[in-house]
């Protein structure tokens, strides 16, 4: 078996993993992966014909949704998991097959003119059958794992030739899959949007279709932004209407004398329930990476035992679960493979997943999901050891940068604050990104960094001071709220009456791990942002020629170093 992947920006050689995955992913679990996209694509295909005839199958839509975020990076290592949804997917598509076709629906597929192939048949007079005509991801069927394991082999990314196609077919697939990822954070608090699970379909679908040219990609694209915006908007309203608007806090980063639960992901419901259940039994509550935020809304706060963050971004969590000595739950990614010292005390909840690690079952009948068990394992824990103290300060999303509005344009139109730098998105283990801590140290004073997602770890616990009151690290919270940096850029346009949002000052130097920061990207774009520079190194999966469109039509850059780069935002 031989994998490719080149999903993240961790991509091996900074071209793709083809052995074994630097996030761990095996490859016979990285083929697995693959084949569970390729369903999801042939169940698109029926969904997209049904969905026209008025047909929606509540069903596919979470099946679909859910599968694309278990295939996120560092999301899900169980292999057995993505076998069992390969069999689920295999019936739902034979499902929403036989519901189009009660519908009215037919398989029979238009002649195209200019298939040459299809030509020569009709002049011979051969008919295509319909699982001719249909993409084979309609119509392949396996149900041993043998079957699947030889199957899966030849349907990754690779079996698209030509690099350009490629290149947009998974980039519109990564999109995809960060869309998927944060409606499902909103459908675990009730909302949902079909017309996003719509778009999802529709992009999976057309990566089947070979009529489609460079231009129809890109067009995809550019739609998957739009729809990235409405999912970022839709799980915005779920957060503040759940929970509150965040508001601005003091985040204590230091422990406890009692045994805790560190809950680490983005899933706020999970959040919600741990904290109900956990409510006077003797164990401390701490967030863990993006997590952090949760400490922000009014919701969360009134509980005392919500004690703080401990820890840093994801990828420090082997050395961090070690030390915290109590239960460990991973919400969504960023699950690293655990080290045997803390194997036992982390537990899985959701489309999280990881052989061997106790996993938290959805609530039956639309109960809460049950923590007993962690919590009774808890209990018997050690306390945290403390590895810092202090305090660090967020909650700076849309609703509370707008209350301080009045401070915030003063300060710009008296010149106390000169520019904005949005340096939102992720952090990783990479050396380089410690650009973005000496980027942070060495801006001019009169600037203000507005961040979102894991990235702010790499500069939020520096001294980086104020301005007439206004933090100079102003975190808005997890990456999907990069949404609300683009409210509060939309506000700054209003107040001071400009045309175009490229002419306020501000800049985009953006730090990319995984899909998620991919949607905010496409989101950022299609809000009409230009010049954002992405590093530490732009993704492997922008062909040359794809890469030159982004730079050409959005002037999308890489990062040099922090010298160059900042006498260059400053000067522009
Ligand atoms: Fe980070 Fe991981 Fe939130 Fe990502 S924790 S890297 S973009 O999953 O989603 O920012
Ligand atoms: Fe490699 Fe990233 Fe894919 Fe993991 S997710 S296999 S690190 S490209």
């Amino acid at each position: 078996m031989s994998m490719f992947c080149y999903q993240c920006q961790e991509a091996a050689g900074g071209k793709g993993c083809t052995v074994k995955g630097v996030c761990g992913k095996t490859s016979d679990l990285a083929e697995t992966q693959d084949l569970l996209i390729f369903i999801t694509k042939g169940i698109s295909v029926y969904s997209i014909r049904a969905r026209k005839l008025g047909v929606v199958n509540k069903d596919v839509d979470n099946f679909i949704m859910e599968s694309l975020f278990s295939t996120i990076t560092n999301a899900n290592f169980d292999k057995k998991v993505f076998i069992q949804r390969i069999k689920l997917g295999l019936q739902l598509r034979d499902t929403i097959k036989k519901q189009y076709i009660s519908a009215g629906g037919s398989l029979d597929i238009p002649r195209d003119a200019s298939n040459w192939l299809e030509k020569v048949m009709s002049i011979l007079g051969t008919k295509y059958t319909v699982e001719e005509a249909l993409p084979e991801a309609a119509t392949w069927f396996a149900d041993t794992v043998d079957a699947f394991s030889e199957k899966a082999s030849t349907v990754g990314v690779l079996s698209t030739k030509d690099e350009d196609i490629r290149s947009l077919r998974e980039l519109l697939v990564y999109g995809i899959k960060g869309i998927a990822a944060y409606l499902a954070h909103a459908f675990n608090l009730g909302y949902s949007e079909e017309n996003i699970h719509g778009f999802m379909q529709k992009g999976l679908a057309a990566t089947l279709d070979n009529n489609l040219d460079a231009n129809d990609l890109v067009a995809l694209v550019l739609e998957c932004g739009k729809f990235g915006v409405d999912a970022m908007a839709l799980l915005d309203k779920a957060n503040t209407t759940s929970y509150g608007n965040p508001e601005m806090t003091k985040v204590n980063i230091g422990v406890k004398n009692r045994p805790g639960i560190l809950i680490s992901g983005h899933d706020l419901k999970d959040m919600e329930e741990l904290l109900k259940q956990t409510e006077g039994s003797g164990v401390d509550v701490y967030t863990h990476s993006e997590m952090l935020p949760a400490n922000y809304y009014p919701a969360f706060k009134k509980y005392s035992h919500l004690v703080g963050n401990y820890g840093n971004a994801w990828w420090k969590q082997n050395e961090e679960f070690e030390s915290f000595n109590g239960v460990i739950l991973m919400t969504t990614n960023c699950i690293v493979p655990p080290k045997a010292s803390y194997k036992d005390r982390l537990y899985t909840t959701g489309v999280t997943g990881f052989s061997g690690v106790k996993h938290i079952p959805e609530g039956k009948n639309g109960m809460p999901k049950d923590y007993s068990a962690l919590i009774a394992k808890a209990k018997k824990c050690k306390a945290p050891k403390e590895i810092e103290k202090g305090e660090i300060i967020g909650g700076f999303a849309h609703n509370q940068v707008i209350a301080l509005a009045d401070k915030v344009v003063e300060a710009v139109k008296s010149g106390a604050i000169k520019r904005f730098f949005v340096m939102a998105g992720c952090d990783g283990r990479m050396k380089s990104r410690d650009y973005y801590t000496d980027f942070a140290k060495e801006l001019p004073k009169d600037t203000v960094i507005l961040t979102a997602g894991c990235a702010k770890y790499k500069y939020n616990k520096l001294d980086l001071g104020d301005i007439a009151g206004i933090p100079r690290v102003l975190d808005a919270g997890q990456c999907n709220d990069s949404y609300s940096l683009v409210v509060i850029a939309l506000k700054l346009k209003e107040v001071f009456e400009l045309d175009d949002i490229n002419e306020l000052p501000i800049s985009y130097n953006i730090a990319w791990y995984e899909q998620k920061a991919v949607i905010v990207l496409l989101a950022l774009l299609h809000l009409g942002v230009k010049n954002i520079h992405l590093g530490p190194t732009l993704p492997a999966f922008l062909s040359p020629n794809v890469a030159k469109i982004l730079i050409d039509n959005f002037g999308i850059a890489g990062i040099s170093n922090v010298d160059d780069d900042i006498k260059m935002f400053m000067t522009n």
